[in-house]
């Protein structure tokens, strides 16, 4: 008996949630009995500079980025207390995941979703004003309390970002792994085939892996392009690793 992958998306509760204690609201808000989604997979994340910067890489340059990644490596909320600073990784599954979790976590910005979808789970959320040096207002800071994966391209990459294969339940992944056949080693942004000392050990032969992360690996060590950065495949392999990719 199998429970077949339908669409998958990636929810992260944010140290804000946390902070205030709303885990236990959110995750009933995206419960099974409301929503129809399954947990695929779920992990507590000490968020590292890596992880963070890959995940919002698409908002690099913007004036919001740094205190974005501030915000989810827990370092605004947690500003005295790092081993305090985490967030909540899910994977949900079942039909229409990406929309009803967008639907129930509501629009980006919290006072955009106090007006227009109150009830929401952002519309709990807080905005913040980003000053310059200068104490001139440059942007804001949507501290929005939830992640939630924007679109099915979005949830793959995301997904691939936060979980390795055997994170998710077996019958459940919804994107091709295959076992390596080979060891990689990260130390220093890095890569190695083989081992050098104080590296760590990213992948090893018989390990299950996503296979878009092994061909990313497989075409740098040949000196090919690749789409992606190998941070992106390494990144997941160094949660909760203490000082590697901090
Ligand atoms: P969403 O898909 O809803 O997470 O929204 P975006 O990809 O547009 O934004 C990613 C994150 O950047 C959100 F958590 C909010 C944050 N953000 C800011 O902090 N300030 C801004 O001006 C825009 C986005």
């Amino acid at each position: 008996m199998t429970d077949q992958p339908t669409e998958q998306t990636l929810v992260l509760i944010k140290p804000d949630a946390l902070k205030v204690s709303l885990t236990g609201y959110i995750l009933s808000q995206f419960s099974e009995f409301h929503t129809g989604l399954r947990f695929a997979g779920a992990k507590i994340v000490h968020v590292s500079r890596m992880l963070a910067e890959e995940h919002y890489a698409e908002h690099k340059g913007k004036p919001f980025f740094h205190s974005l990644i501030q915000y989810i490596l827990g370092a605004i909320h947690y500003a005295d207390a790092p081993h305090r600073r985490r967030v909540i990784a899910i994977v949900y599954c079942g039909p229409d995941a990406v929309a009803k979790v967008r639907n129930i976590a509501g629009p980006t910005n919290p006072h955009e979703a106090r007006e227009k979808r109150p009830g929401t789970i952002r519309a709990l959320g807080t905005v913040v004003p980003i000053r310059d040096e200068k104490g001139q207002v440059i942007g804001e800071r949507l501290d929005n309390l939830v992640h939630a994966s924007a679109n099915a391209a979005d949830a793959e990459r995301e997904i691939k970002l936060w979980f390795k294969p055997n994170d998710i339940m077996p019958y459940m992944r919804a994107y091709p792994a295959v076992r390596c056949t080979q060891h990689y080693y990260y130390k220093d942004r890095t890569l190695y085939t083989s081992y050098v000392p104080d590296s760590c050990c990213i992948m090893a032969p018989g390990a299950l892996v996503w296979q878009s992360d092994l061909e990313t690996l497989e075409k740098f060590c040949r000196g090919e392009p690749i789409s992606t950065s190998v941070e992106s495949v390494v990144a997941k392999y160094l949660i909760n690793e203490e000082a590697i990719a901090a």
